[in-house]
């Protein structure tokens, strides 16, 4: 086998392997040559060759959202590394395991004139859950810190950052490992939760009417069925879910905003929950948190072994655990209580459903006419990646089959790197991977096709509006030269020459018919990774979807 000879990169690559860390995504450079001779020469790694750093952090975004497990990127010195920061804050907040391994020169090099060199040691100090500034030599404290970099990665799934400091020369092997690291197992005590603090949560329940259980983004089949049942048994509770909760049960509201935008003041102060329960990560429609931020609850549980955020301003109690793990022992305490609380939102929930259909049936083409054709085509079994702007938005208001698993990078909700995510989530998990984005976020994050790992069966529809259509739909839009150029973003691009240039399956529509037959070739054509780009009217896409919240009622 063939090793670096610098001993400290022997350490970072001995105690990845140990952990089962292997998913390495490298980006080219000099000073990181050392990690990337000894990645690249040991098949136990599975190495990625991406150029663009910001790419390749989302790319190993993606692929640690689907492994569940830490994905390791790799970077030389200086502006490299900053590349990687918009990937690593959404790894942040939306709890996914990133490992971050940056080749630096020795401490005694930095600010002194030499050549692409930056302060790096804490560089994600706001965003990242462990900083390991390593020494140049191999020792026993910087194994004690690589370790503790995986070890918060895992238990505390998020973003770390090891930075290691490699003087030349860089290029040498050798066939003998020369250092022993030290691995250390890693100390997650197990969590458990107060007797006490259950009886005082069951006996508020057990005399509350009205019980919200509201789900932002979450993991696919992590809840239990039970838990499941036992909400959708229960009169005195209503279950919002979002497309990104991946939870299901036809007695829940899936669309939330299509039920609470035509609600009165009124109606508001009947929903107004006594109790809120919270589980998952962030919610994505922004009426529920308006209404909840107003007609707070009496009392909002939030349900997460790591982290609560008070998102309504009415937070009284973290259960820091698992989900299942507090509903197993929950729910035994609960007794049923009379309520007309989830009957009066079903009655509700079926108006709208059947002014849903009436309106959509005579809708002209446009973003949403097109919402509503992919996601009811979407393959069953398959993996939907969502881009940010209004596609996440446009996806809440469709009903979509409960095996297609849902993701988007909600964690900043960044355009940025939607693209280089649903590639790595594509590579990440075996399953069709469809990819719907908007022009803009796909237009930033092209670099994201630069990449020689696509799946064959991995799908992008662009749906393409000449511009930022959720600019449209916010309040504040206005038909001037200023919202074009400056909100808008306006252009005429389209990603034909692209899919060209990268080898992609291109095809195109721009009617209900050609959209229908676009579907249909791009799921049969198995041959290529390819891009169906759909043409809708810029001027018509807003008011169709700000007529169907009047439609509603
Ligand atoms: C990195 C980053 N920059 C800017 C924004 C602000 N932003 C949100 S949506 C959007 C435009 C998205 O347009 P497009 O992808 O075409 O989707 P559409 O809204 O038309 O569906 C912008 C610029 C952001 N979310 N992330």
């Amino acid at each position: 086998m063939t090793y670096p000879k610098i001993p400290l990169a022997q350490s970072i690559l001995q105690i990845l392997l140990a952990k089962e860390i292997t998913n390495i995504i490298i980006s080219p450079g000099s000073r990181n040559a050392p990690l990337t001779i000894g990645f690249a020469s040991n098949p136990s790694f599975q190495c990625y060759s991406i150029a663009d750093e910001r790419v390749a952090a989302f790319f190993a975004l993606g692929i640690a959202q689907q492994t569940r497990k830490p994905t390791v990127i790799v970077c030389t010195s200086g502006s490299a590394l900053l590349n990687y920061y918009p990937a690593l804050s959404e790894a942040f907040y939306s709890e996914i395991p990133l490992i971050v391994v940056s080749a630096d020169r020795p401490q005694s090099k930095i600010d002194i004139g030499d050549g692409q060199t930056i302060r790096q040691q804490n560089v994600f100090e706001n965003h990242s859950l462990y900083n390991a500034n390593l020494t140049e030599e191999a020792s026993e404290e910087n194994d004690i810190k690589i370790n503790e970099a995986i070890n918060t990665a895992i238990n505390k799934k998020g973003p770390v950052h090891i930075n290691a400091p490699f003087e030349e020369p860089l290029y040498e092997t050798v066939s003998e490992l020369t250092v022993n690291s030290k691995v250390f197992a890693s100390a997650n005590e197990p969590q458990t939760i107060e007797s006490a603090a259950l009886l005082e949560a069951a006996s508020i329940w057990n005399t509350a009417t009205r019980k919200l259980i509201l789900t932002g983004v979450n993991e696919p089949n992590s809840i239990n069925q039970e838990t499941i049942e036992a909400f959708a048994n229960d009169e005195s509770v209503v279950v919002m879910t979002e497309t990104t909760s991946n939870i299901h049960h036809p007695s829940f509201i899936n669309s939330i905003d299509t039920i609470i935008t035509p609600f009165t003041a009124d109606d508001f102060e009947a929903f107004r929950p006594e109790i809120l329960v919270t589980f998952g990560g962030m919610v994505v429609s922004k009426r529920i948190k308006a209404f909840l931020r107003k007609y707070k609850p009496k009392h909002h549980w939030h349900v997460d072994s790591l982290r609560a955020y008070d998102t309504f301003g009415a937070l009284s109690k973290h259960f820091e655990i698992d989900p299942n793990t507090f509903f197993n022992a929950f729910l035994p305490l609960t007794a049923k209580i009379e309520s007309d609380y989830f009957s009066q939102m079903d009655s509700v929930k079926t108006l709208r459903n059947e002014k849903h259909e009436i309106y959509l049936s005579k809708i002209p083409f446009s973003d949403l006419k097109v919402f509503e054709k992919v996601i009811g085509s979407l393959p069953k079994n398959s993996q939907l990646q969502i881009s940010n702007s209004s596609a996440i938005r446009y996806a809440q208001l469709i009903p979509i089959d409960k095996s297609i698993e849902v993701y988007c990078n909600r964690g900043t909700s960044g355009i940025d790197g939607s693209t280089s995510t649903a590639i790595g989530a594509a590579v990440g998990n075996p399953k069709q991977t469809v990819f719907i984005t908007g022009d803009i976020g796909f237009l930033y994050d092209s670099n994201a096709l630069w990449n020689n790992y696509i799946p064959k069966n991995f799908k992008i529809i662009l749906i393409n509006n000449a511009g930022g259509g959720i600019f449209r739909i916010l309040p504040g839009h206005e038909e001037t030269p200023v919202f074009n150029t400056f909100f808008e973003t306006t252009h005429k691009l389209t990603a034909e020459h692209l899919a060209k240039m990268y080898n992609l399956n291109y095809f195109t529509a721009n009617d209900e018919e050609s959209l229908i037959q676009g579907l249909k070739t791009l799921y049969s054509k198995n041959d290529e990774p390819g891009i169906l780009e759909v043409f809708t009217p810029t001027l018509e896409n807003n008011a169709v979807l700000l007529q169907y919240f009047k439609e509603l009622v």
